[in-house]
């Protein structure tokens, strides 16, 4: 892990200096410094999860949270033309999956990490929305025609709304393979209750998920 890279990068989004941390953050990937899943791992991800107030008042944290949620955002969708030109080189996996977050889930950077993680993999990897209903996720299925559905849910409770989300994909589109991921599934017995296929969360998941289902 570059730390000298991480404690700079987390210097300006503890400034709240958008401007440094996004032109920091692209130029790691356009210098060939860093590549997009490092970056993606050891700065964007923890700099979020590892995000802690360092004021009392409740009101401005949340402030503080959406900005630098904005932030990582914005560096996110500015790296999609690099997955793009990275995912050429690889050989493509011939599968096709949407990537969301269900009804209330309103967590969506992990969702869009991970559908940038699929692509670099080879896969026609799509995110189609964070809290997206029900309807849309079976419109969605029936337009696209994927072979995976992928559901990001972070936080627990949301584990109810994915089971049925889950039963009807499974009653509609039996073929469509269920992906879930995410905080909400890092508890023990948290898929139990619900009908999916895979459970992935790291990188090295994706890596060997690719490598099982490539055509
Ligand atoms: C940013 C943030 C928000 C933002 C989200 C903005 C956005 N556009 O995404 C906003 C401000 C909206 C928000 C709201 C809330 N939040 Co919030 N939030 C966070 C925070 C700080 C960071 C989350 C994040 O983006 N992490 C970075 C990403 C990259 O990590 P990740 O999601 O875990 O994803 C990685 C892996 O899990 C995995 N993965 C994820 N999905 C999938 C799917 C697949 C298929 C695969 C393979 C892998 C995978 O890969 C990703 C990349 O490594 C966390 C703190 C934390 N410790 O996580 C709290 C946190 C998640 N929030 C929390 C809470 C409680 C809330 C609220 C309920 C607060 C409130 N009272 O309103 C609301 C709920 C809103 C809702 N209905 O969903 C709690 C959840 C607690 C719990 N029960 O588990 C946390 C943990 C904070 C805390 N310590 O209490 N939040």
């Amino acid at each position: 892990m570059d730390i000298k890279a991480y404690e700079t990068f987390m210097e300006f989004l503890k400034q709240e200096d958008r401007d440094r941390a996004i032109t920091f953050a692209l130029n790691l990937i356009e210098s060939k410094e860093m590549d997009i899943e490092t970056l993606y791992q050891n700065l964007l991800a923890p700099s979020l999860s590892l995000f802690e107030c360092d004021v009392k008042d409740e009101e401005i944290c949340i402030w503080k949270e959406h900005f630098r949620t904005s932030i990582i955002r914005t560096i996110i969708e500015s790296c999609y033309q690099h997955v793009l030109i990275k995912s050429k080189d690889k050989k493509p996996v011939g599968k096709k999956i949407v990537v969301l977050t269900p009804s209330f889930e309103y967590h969506e950077i992990g969702a869009i990490m991970v559908s940038h993680y699929l692509r670099l993999e080879g896969f026609d990897a799509h995110y189609i929305g964070a809290n997206t209903p029900k309807s849309e996720i079976l419109s969605a299925i029936r337009a696209y025609e994927p072979d995976f559905v992928a559901l990001s849910v972070t936080n627990p409770y949301n584990i109810v709304v994915t089971k049925q989300i889950t039963d009807e994909i499974k009653k509609f589109f039996p073929d469509v393979k269920i992906v879930v991921g995410g905080l909400a599934f890092k508890h023990d017995g948290a898929t139990e209750q619900i009908n999916v296929d895979y459970v992935l969360q790291s990188l090295e998941d994706i890596k060997k998920f690719s490598l099982e289902v490539a055509a």
